[in-house]
């Protein structure tokens, strides 16, 4: 069986240790939770990446999903050339800024308005005190396991990085920073409708990933989003969607396309960057009026609608639209963990499967988590060695059982075929790894 060498990686982890806290500039990226070092990587390609040991892997990390359209598409790459000698960054208004506007709202009409930021962390911020400034309330409630960026306010049992971890909370966070935040499991639909019996008056705004992605992937049992809506509605609370994730990478344009649940605010992130940082909120207008200048609750950027990262992401979001089918790339990822599923099977290991669009999850677990804490009972030591097997089959899949993996556009039949072929050699031999 192929095994591969990571030898110079490892010694540069050894060296950004010195520099980096845990040798990384984002802690899930340190592999820390799947005791191993992480890959130094050299360049990327469509659905490749390579790395300083001259490996070449199957990316299904993607970024950790901007790469939609996989890596240095040759379009993307002649937007983005031609782009540069006109400047970095101006600190000032440009159309490109109104084109890329106008893509999201063709994609996703719910966002009448929105505000360029230049990270997901950042809309989520701004979208959480644009809804309190609107309602004139404090609360706010979120979901174990939802990740919505690092603000002090949402680092409460958080997925992604802190549920990779084992972190509930942070220190640093004080505790009036959090002391509004009310956290209630995912997909309970009886606490949900409890809360806000008790606090609907006082809730400015409810945030979820209406997929999750931050805690493998889960999606939300039937009529949850849509209880969401009736109670935010009812209550006068502004519902925010965050599609950081699953925004034109679900489908075209992000859960709330697929289920046709009008959110009042998104945050996006990732794809709308197509690989350059790019955030932005967005949504009512009547409640996107409250922004500065136009209105009173304040955010700002020096690099908001920066012009070389907007030609990257404008192109993608045309690329993804114009280009290529959704239809396939659903279809190609089902195939992708119904393969994974088949293969573990045949070895007599459980799995789980789920995916949408080019996102997908898998566990080590009979049945399909519905929450973090569903997620949480899987068989991580099995997570465990399935990634590092597979990273030496040259596939690289995202090292913790709590982030959900991506499919590119550039993917192709014969790199799943591979992957599945991987896991099929893999799975008989995971206490080697
Ligand atoms: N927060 C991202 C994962 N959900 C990024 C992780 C990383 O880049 O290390």
């Amino acid at each position: 069986m192929q095994t591969l060498s990571f030898a110079r990686s490892q010694k540069l982890f050894e060296e950004a240790c010195r520099l980096l806290p845990g040798g990384v500039n984002s802690p899930v990226r340190a592999f820390k939770s799947v005791d191993t070092h992480p890959l130094f990587i050299e360049r990327a390609e469509g659905a490749y990446m390579w790395d300083v040991d001259g490996n070449r892997m199957i990316d299904y990390i993607g970024s950790w999903g901007p790469a939609i359209v996989g890596h240095s598409h040759p379009e993307v790459i002649a937007a983005v050339t031609a782009a540069l000698p006109r400047g970095f960054s101006y600190g000032a208004p440009c159309e490109l800024e109104i084109k890329i506007a106008e893509a999201v709202q063709k994609l996703m009409p719910s966002m009448e308005m929105l505000r360029l930021v230049s990270s997901g962390t950042e809309a989520c911020m701004a979208a959480l005190r644009l809804a309190r400034g609107f309602t004139g309330r404090e609360k706010i409630v979120k979901f174990t396991g939802c990740y919505h960026g690092h603000a002090d306010m949402l680092l409460v049992k958080a997925g992604s990085g802190m549920a990779t971890l084992g972190i509930p909370g942070s220190p640093g966070v004080p505790q009036g920073s959090t002391k509004d935040t009310l956290t209630l499991v995912y997909n309970d639909s009886e606490a949900l409708a409890a809360t806000f019996a008790q606090h609907g008056s006082e809730i400015a705004a409810v945030i979820v990933e209406p997929f999750v992605g931050n805690a493998n992937f889960i999606r939300p049992k039937d009529a949850y989003l849509e209880q969401m809506r009736e109670l935010c509605t009812k209550h006068g609370a502004v519902l925010i969607f965050d599609e950081v994730m699953t925004g034109f990478r679900v489908g075209p344009g992000g859960v709330q396309g697929l289920k046709g649940i009008k959110p009042d605010l998104t945050t996006l992130g990732k794809v709308i960057g197509g690989g350059m940082p790019i955030g932005a909120y967005g949504g009512r207008a009547d409640i996107m009026r409250h922004v500065a200048p136009s209105g009173t609750v304040y955010q700002a950027g020096t690099l908001s609608g920066n012009p070389i990262a907007v030609t990257c992401g404008l192109k993608t979001l045309e690329l993804l639209s114009q280009k290529y089918s959704f239809t396939d790339l659903s279809n190609r990822t089902r195939h992708l963990v119904q393969g994974l599923k088949s293969a573990a099977q045949k070895h007599g290991i459980a799995l789980s499967v789920d995916s949408e669009g080019g996102m997908f999850g898998f566990m080590f677990s009979a049945t399909l988590p519905q929450s973090y804490e569903e997620a949480a009972q899987a068989n991580i030591d099995q997570f465990k060695r399935f990634f590092r097997g597979m990273l030496h089959q040259g596939v690289y899949l995202a090292p913790s059982a709590f982030e959900a993996g991506f499919v590119s556009f550039a993917h192709s039949d014969a790199d799943i075929e591979k992957t599945i072929a991987a896991a099929d050699a893999v799975f008989p031999h995971l206490s080697r790894y």
